[in-house]
């Protein structure tokens, strides 16, 4: 019998998935505090159990259903491990009985922009699409739900990954690696594995240009490089930034595909997001006029160095999505490089386990003041330039401290490098409280927007 452990939107979409399929289960969560009088109404063949695993359980579970946000490592898992129970994911449910080709992205930022992209290009090209995994709707409901997909288009994290075997794909990307989950890898390497696992079975390998992937993946005909250089006429398989007419534009090989210029979001990321989304899209064959029109839509995703509103000459920006140092760094450099007048930066939360080194130096070169807030603030202030330091406990005072540092022309920026769940429930909830406390603040006054 197969026992369904984490009962968040992954447990829940397997326990959707096994009634629909008649598969009895057993059902387990770790927090003896979770409420789950409504899955119990929901599901009543079910038998369910919250804290402890109940000890009369073991000799019945042949098969555990282990939920992204719980680790292998955990003492529970390992002894049904010793036992001998197969460890899987809700993702490898789904490539067990997905009949339709599979695109999907993983990397340690840009995962949910490019598959929302990949998406849009492949909707605009006549396909049904269903998307799904860590972008927020777990796969299998795509398997539940009454529509007919074409192709399925996945985010995945290396958590997914870890429990994932017989995954095949039609084309597969990694988009980037930094630092990430440091609380729950040995080292960046074994992070690094977890990602490449996502490349042994897919028509079409994409990877960026850094060699600490590309030599992990052999030079086969199936793998596409992108990257912001040039690519030489003849290298069908690089996509970069080409040079045409006094323009630069996104391609492949020698050919031109879309200026630049026309793209709604043209910060750097946002180039090597398209690319990698044009070389996903490769053996679907979608018309160049497709990517262009995509690239002129897109403006990005909520909570993606989004606009918050221009208030008493201030722009806010909310970059809750920012959940690691390679993010956040990213947003304040496009964001400095965007906008006149002094940067300020709110971050913080949970740490990870990070190594925010890189995220003081970005700081040191790009930020007036940064404002730290959450649990691990002071973990953060050790890595920064301490004259520029303010602490504060919660969000909403970092989000006062700013109004009171600003000037008519600063751009506030909340991309806090840090996980969110010691004060809220999740990076979106982060972004709402952010946006709600700016727009408070400056009520009785008309925004520019
Ligand atoms: N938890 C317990 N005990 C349990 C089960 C969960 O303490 O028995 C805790 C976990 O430690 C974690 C939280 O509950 O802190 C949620 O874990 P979960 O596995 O139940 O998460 P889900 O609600 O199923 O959501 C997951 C992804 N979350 C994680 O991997 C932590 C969601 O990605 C994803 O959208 C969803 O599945 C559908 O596929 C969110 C995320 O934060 C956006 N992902 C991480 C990231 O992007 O960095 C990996
Ligand atoms: P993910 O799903 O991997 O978390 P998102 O598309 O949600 O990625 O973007 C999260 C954050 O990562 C954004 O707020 C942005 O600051 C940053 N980001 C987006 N694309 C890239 C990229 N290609 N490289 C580095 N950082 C990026």
């Amino acid at each position: 019998m197969y026992l369904v452990a984490g009962l968040g939107l992954t447990g829940q979409s397997v326990l959707n998935y096994f009634a629909s399929q008649g598969e009895p289960c057993l059902a387990y969560d770790t927090r003896s505090d979770l409420a789950i009088a409504s899955l119990q109404a929901q599901f009543p063949e079910v038998a369910f159990a919250t804290g402890t695993l109940p000890g009369s359980w073991r000799k019945r579970i042949s098969t555990l259903v282990l939920s992204p946000g719980l680790a292998r490592s955990e003492p529970w898992v390992q002894r049904l491990v010793d036992d001998g129970i197969e460890v899987i994911g809700d993702i490898e449910l789904f490539a067990r009985a997905a009949g339709s080709p599979i695109v999907a992205i993983t990397g340690s930022n840009g995962k949910s922009t490019v598959t929302t992209l990949v998406s849009q290009a492949l909707a605009l090209g006549g396909y049904q699409v269903g998307m799904g995994g860590n972008i927020g709707q777990p796969a299998l409901n795509l398997l539940c739900d009454a529509r007919d997909y074409d192709v399925y288009v996945l985010e995945l994290s290396s958590f997914q990954l870890e429990t994932t075997y017989s995954l095949q794909c039609t084309s597969a990307a990694i988009l980037n690696v930094c630092e990430d989950h440091m609380d729950r890898y040995p080292s960046l390497a074994d992070y690094i594995e977890a990602k490449m696992s996502l490349l042994s079975d897919t028509d079409w390998a994409v990877l960026p240009d850094d060699p600490r992937l590309t030599h992990l993946y052999p030079d086969d005909g199936n793998k596409l490089v992108f990257g912001l250089s040039e690519p030489l006429p003849g290298q069908s398989q690089r996509y970069g930034v080409l040079y045409k007419n006094d323009q630069a534009w996104l391609g492949w090989g020698s050919e031109a595909v879309v200026p630049v210029a026309e793209m709604c979001r043209q910060g750097q990321h946002d180039q090597l997001n398209a690319l990698a989304m044009m070389a996903l899209c490769r053996p679907f064959r979608l018309s160049q006029a497709v990517f262009a029109q995509v690239l002129a839509c897109f403006n990005g995703l909520p909570h993606r160095t989004q606009r918050v509103g221009c208030f008493d000459g201030v722009t806010w920006i909310n970059d809750s999505k920012g959940t690691n140092v390679g993010a956040s760094v990213t947003a304040i450099a496009s964001t400095a490089n965007d906008n006149q007048g002094r940067l300020f930066l709110l971050a913080g939360g949970v740490d990870k386990a990070a190594d925010f080194a890189e995220l003081g130096k970005a700081v040191r070169r790009y930020v007036a003041g940064v404002i730290l807030f959450g649990q691990d603030r002071e973990t953060l202030a050790g890595a920064m330039p301490s004259e520029r330091v303010t602490l504060v406990p919660t969000l909403q005072e970092a989000v006062q401290a700013a109004a009171a540092m600003s000037a008519p022309g600063d751009t506030v920026l909340l991309s806090p490098a840090c996980a969110s769940f010691d004060q809220f429930d999740n990076y979106a909830q982060r972004g709402e409280v952010f946006m709600h406390e700016v727009e408070a603040l400056y009520e009785p006054n008309d925004a520019t927007h």
